[in-house]
């Protein structure tokens, strides 16, 4: 998986993606990120990417032209190898995209190449997003300064479906939204931490005991914090007793 991010920060991608896991993975070759700073192909000579928008109002709209020769730059080097055929995706992040979830990660991952596009101010010039962008892309109902963490966060998401990033105690974790349940608590060392006990069932070794103890607690949290996804989940007799007890 080979990750191309235009930016006008490259040092905050790669500062945060050659961290912890994503680092171990770049290290290992089984992921590489090329940042390219939009700056650098600016048009005016003073390094200048934006301007006034059109039609009046506050903030200043970055150029087509520099994001356009970035990209194509971007495009040439992904090219070079012989064996690419098709045009990369080309992720656009902002709050007007479709909202990511886990099974956009999922499907992102199966690409070779993708190439991520992060826009500042108050947005980029429209006609080269239409040339340009395949996806247009949000992480949630909030505002953020610009399209950076919206892209390391959807890096991180699809590095992780990378086969052989997480090691096998990493991935052998069920996990939350897989099966649009929550995950359960955890719990280690002490058994009793500032007067507060583990979970009796979690040292009695009786397993049943303890995955129905879990799964109830799964499905106890989703029921309170994500109610909403109980419609997707797959859920069997004793699932609905539970959840069914919970309102008496
Ligand atoms: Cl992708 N960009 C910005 N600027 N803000 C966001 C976002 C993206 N997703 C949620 N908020």
């Amino acid at each position: 998986m080979n990750f191309y991010v235009m930016t006008l920060f490259p040092e905050m991608i790669e500062q945060g993606m050659h961290t912890s896991i994503t680092g171990r993975a770049i290290a290992k070759g089984l992921l590489s990120l090329k940042t390219v700073n939009i700056r650098d192909y600016s048009v005016t000579g003073n390094g200048r990417i934006d301007d006034y928008p059109y039609g009046g109002g506050a903030g200043m709209v970055m150029q087509a032209e520099p994001i356009w020769r970035a990209y194509e730059d971007v495009k040439k080097q992904i090219q070079a190898d012989p064996a690419v055929s098709e045009s990369p995706r080309v992720i656009y992040l902002t709050p007007q995209g479709r909202v990511f979830h886990q099974e956009m990660a999922q499907e992102l991952a199966a690409e070779e190449n993708l190439i991520f596009l992060c826009g500042h101010y108050e947005g980029v010039d429209e006609r080269v997003i239409e040339a340009i962008v395949t996806d247009q892309v949000s992480i949630g109902d909030y505002v953020l300064t610009g399209g950076e963490l919206p892209a390391m966060v959807m890096m991180d998401a699809i590095s992780r479906m990378v086969p052989g990033v997480l090691s096998n105690a990493e991935s052998g974790q069920s996990e939350s939204f897989s099966d649009h349940l929550l995950e359960y608590p955890q719990y280690s060392r002490p058994e009793v931490w500032r007067d507060r006990p583990v979970p009796p069932v979690l040292l009695s070794g009786h397993h049943g005991n303890v995955d129905r103890w879990r799964r109830e607690q799964s499905l106890l949290r989703t029921m309170q914090n994500r109610p909403e996804l109980l419609k997707d989940a797959k859920l069997g007799k004793k699932d609905i007793a539970f959840l069914e007890s919970l309102s008496d």
